[in-house]
């Protein structure tokens, strides 16, 4: 089935990815890092290490003690505590947002951003002074013409796909239209890398932090082209997008080809499990054919699943529609593997849907031991409302860019909330009693109450000590004794202490949500690196849904409670990071069908397996 091409009325979009981020956070703290091979150690597991440690043969996600032994000199730095890698994360995409026009800034996860530059673009492509591009000046400002930077037009700036002196296109000018004429898109994703070359170079002289980037017309396309040359580069993908003449060559077929299949956002572990144990368990051997039959530990790229025999959208929601699969499955996955992909960059906030601070204990068994414990996590929490939820107010031009107008880096700040949250909740989890065989009961229940967030505590200009006790002793306490109307005794092992219900201070740009390609590329970007033994504490918890009365949630098997010490959890909302977990049927334990080897949720084999029995089916 033919596939629209991406559309014409093209969008400029650049993909940010920090260079070693967590690294690099410690970097900028501490200079002297720089030139050593440093590592981030999460439980045993190293998260990443800066480039000089990669150069020493040091990999993401290694074990510690097999990396030391690499680099007995490694230094290492402990990374379980977020929060200074949450604020880096909202400082940058604060930065770099204020020299996007559109506000079009959408982040994913802690370290990477999607930039919508389209107009930004068409205004400076439309001032190009076509008899001197030697000399271009790209303007940063639609009212003040003297900010912005200069460049050579002639040429892209960074790396390219196909590479420059590989493209059949010779130079970059040749393809600039008659005076009069549309721009064409192969200078505006010239003059698109020379925005990105300078927000690079920005990003890097006034935070410390480097960045790869991609640069393309859609999302999925400057998120994969920006990964093929890292670190500190950037990559363009080049034109032509589309194959418009016979035995012309579309260079987005011709890059996502070659990609393997796991790697295209929005094919997820499980689905792309689903196509290669369908493709190798159907192929037929064809000499001299893409197509051929491959071993199960083979890659299947893109070209394998486009040019099998038959696939399309009908076979493609065959092989992994199911229940519980979002409808029209087919059709978007033959989209993205086109490269066809029209989500948009959404003006998402860094706002989180529910802020929630909880320690766990041995055994809490008295008023004052808990209300103690309780004015202590209420102060986390308060001080980690002031952080996440409130922003300075700028009254500069946010057109003007980040140089002097990051707000903030800003002195003598007007600090606003802009979002305010209207529930609190407290949970527990007590110690349950032994079974009548003397063993423990392992039961990970919690219990938690809900109750209207007093108004107080967003005053700002109090003390966040003073505001803690007066929650503490004016309403925790009292959901406190609701939840455990007993004296003494309760034997807790927990206390989690959350805000949630957030509703965006009036006049505040509109988050969007539901589009399934946000939820995909989230799913593919960061379930594979949790399935990591021993990090499952950054999956948030499952309990953000009870409002009212008291409420017997079971949540999932530990999370911040395997952790010594406090842990504060935001739960991001899906669009601004993707640390949250999505509940769609991939996260379900499956088995796979024995007839076609789709992965099939366990309360569905049964149906599954009838539907492989009607006659009509294979
Ligand atoms: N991270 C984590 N746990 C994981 C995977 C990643 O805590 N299982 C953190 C550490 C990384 C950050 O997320 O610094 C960003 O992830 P990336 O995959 O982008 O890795 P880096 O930015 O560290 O390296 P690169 O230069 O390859 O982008
Ligand atoms: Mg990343
Ligand atoms: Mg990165």
């Amino acid at each position: 089935m033919a596939v629209a091409p991406p559309r014409d009325d093209h969008r400029l979009i650049i993909h940010f990815d920090y260079d070693c981020f967590y690294a690099s956070v410690f970097e900028v703290e501490q200079p002297v890092l720089k030139t050593l091979p440093l590592a981030v150690q999460q439980k045993q597991i190293l998260v990443t290490c800066n480039y000089e440690a990669r150069r020493r043969g040091l990999r993401k996600l290694q074990l510690i003690q097999e990396a030391k032994q690499i680099c007995p000199e490694l230094v290492i730095v402990l990374g379980e505590d977020l929060t200074k890698f949450r604020d880096a994360s909202k400082n940058l995409y604060r930065f770099l947002r204020a020299f996007c026009w559109s506000g079009k800034v959408e982040k994913l996860g802690f370290d990477e951003l999607f930039l919508d530059v389209t107009d930004m673009i068409t205004y400076n492509v439309d001032l190009l002074n076509r008899h001197d591009l030697e000399h271009a000046f790209f303007h940063l400002d639609r009212q003040d013409p003297t900010l912005g930077f200069s460049f050579d037009a002639t040429e892209f700036h960074g790396s390219t796909y196909p590479s420059v002196s590989n493209a059949a296109s010779g130079s970059a000018w040749s393809f600039v239209p008659a005076e009069n004429g549309p721009p064409s898109l192969h200078i505006k994703l010239l003059l698109a890398s020379h925005l990105a070359a300078y927000l690079r170079a920005q990003l890097e002289e006034n935070k410390g932090h480097t960045a790869t980037a991609g640069i393309s017309t859609s999302k999925i396309l400057a998120k994969l082209v920006g990964n093929t040359n890292k670190p500190n580069n950037q990559t363009t993908l080049l034109p032509p997008y589309t194959a418009a003449e016979p035995g012309a060559q579309s260079n987005v077929h011709n890059f996502l080809d070659a990609q393997d299949i796991r790697k295209i956002p929005g094919i997820g572990s499980k689905l792309s499990q689903k196509l290669t144990s369908y493709i190798n368990s159907h192929a037929q051997p064809r000499p001299n054919s893409h197509a051929s039959v491959m071993t199960q530990d083979d890659a299947v790229t893109v070209r394998h699943v486009r040019l099998f025999p038959g696939m399309g959208p009908v076979l493609l929601d065959q092989v992994l529609g199911g229940p519980g699969s979002p409808k029209g499955i087919g059709r978007k996955i033959w989209g993205l593997i086109h490269g066809v992909d029209n989500s948009e960059v959404l003006q998402a906030r860094d706002l989180p849907t529910q802020i929630s601070i909880e320690d766990s204990y041995g055994c809490l068994n008295t008023p004052e031991e808990v209300r103690k414990e309780l004015v202590s996590l209420a102060a986390s929490l308060i001080r980690r409302m002031r952080a996440d939820l409130t922003e300075q107010d700028c009254d500069g031009d946010p057109a003007i860019g980040g140089r002097s107008q990051d707000p903030v880096s800003r002195g003598t700040p007007n600090i606003r909330w802009i979002a305010r949250p209207r529930t609190l909740r407290l949970s527990t989890r007590p110690r349950p009693p032994p079974t009548s065989n003397g063993t423990q009961n392992h039961s990970f229940n919690r219990i938690s109450r809900s109750a209207p967030l007093p108004q107080y505590v967003f005053q700002l200009d109090a003390s966040i000590d003073a505001l803690a006790e007066q929650l503490v002793y004016e309403l925790v306490i009292s959901m406190f004794r609701k939840l455990h109307p007993e004296h003494a005794g309760w034997n807790l092992r927990l206390l989690n202490i959350a805000v949630t219900n957030m509703v965006e201070a009036a006049g505040e740009r509109k988050q969007s949500h539901g589009q399934d390609i946000e939820k995909m590329f989230q799913k593919q970007e960061m379930r594979p690196d949790f399935s990591v033994p021993g990090m499952e504490r950054f999956l948030p918890e499952a309990d953000g849904q009870d409002v009212g009365d008291s409420n017997l949630l079971s949540d999932n098997p530990p999370s911040g409670s395997q952790v010594n010490g406090r842990l504060d959890k935001s739960l991001y909302s899906p669009n601004d990071d993707g640390w949250e977990e999505s509940n769609e049927d991939e996260d379900m334990p499956c088995v796979a069908c024995s007839s076609c080897g789709s992965l099939i949720p366990h309360f569905a084999l049964v149906a599954h397996e009838v539907y492989h029995s009607a006659p009509d089916t294979e």
